[in-house]
């Protein structure tokens, strides 16, 4: 499958890498929102143009390579409603159990760890080493940072972001955009908004 990445920072690198390490899938480049289409960009691979450009690319597939959780969103509802096909980018080395649902345009990293019984839904990314056990829910357009674990049961709820080593004990409740901190422990559940830090992760605003 020919595939356009849309982005072109480091994380739009990190979802090349993947393509390129995945049977059956073709990076061709990138659509950035401030690249000249033809520069040279990583891993031999150009930029194309910016979103206007898309139509006149010949694609079988799209995946939104951004790491803010709103502008992924908003990118990947306005090309879904565009009739586009948003693929999920799986890298070989992640480890995701045979009854794990991975929903459209996710971005599953190395080494990262999905087990039974977890739904990831669309256009979420679980980066590099991160841990999702089992019967766990992760909300459509969230991000697991690299590195950090959610025990069992965890839901964490749209477009939430569970920062770089945070963990989570079994059955806390992450709410819609909340924000929880590198390195937090988070022993109860954190509102929608919130921002969370801290061992055991403390509220410090949005509830
Ligand atoms: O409307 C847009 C648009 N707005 C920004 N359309 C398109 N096609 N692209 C858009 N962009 C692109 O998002 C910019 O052109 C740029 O290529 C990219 C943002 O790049 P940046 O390097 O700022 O962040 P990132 O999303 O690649 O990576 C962040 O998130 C990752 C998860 C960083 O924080 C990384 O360190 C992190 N690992």
């Amino acid at each position: 499958m020919n595939i356009v990445i849309i982005g072109s920072g480091g994380h739009a690198r990190v979802v090349a890498d993947i393509l390129l390490a995945m049977d059956g899938m073709n990076p061709l480049g990138f659509v950035s929102g401030d690249g000249e289409a033809g520069t040279p960009g990583p891993l031999g691979l150009s930029i194309l143009g910016d979103d206007g450009s898309l139509d006149s690319i010949e694609h079988d597939g799209v995946v939104v390579a951004i790491g803010d959780n709103a502008l992924r969103q908003r990118l990947f509802e306005q090309l879904c409603a565009a009739g586009e096909n948003l693929v999920a980018a799986v890298h070989p080395s992640a480890i995701i159990a045979a009854d794990v649902v991975v929903g459209k345009g996710c971005m599953i990293s190395a080494g990262s760890i999905v087990n039974t019984g977890s739904r990831i839904m669309d256009n979420t990314i679980l980066n590099t080493g991160s841990v999702v056990d089992h019967d766990s829910n992760v909300g459509p357009h969230a991000h697991i940072a690299p590195n950090a674990a959610l025990a069992g049961n965890v839901t964490v709820a749209e477009a939430a972001l569970v920062g770089i080593g945070a963990n989570v004990i079994p059955g806390r409740i992450i709410g819609k955009r909340a924000v929880v901190g590198a390195g937090a422990a988070v022993i109860r559940d954190i509102p929608e908004g919130a921002v969370a830090v801290g061992v055991p992760a403390r509220v410090v605003s949005g509830s």
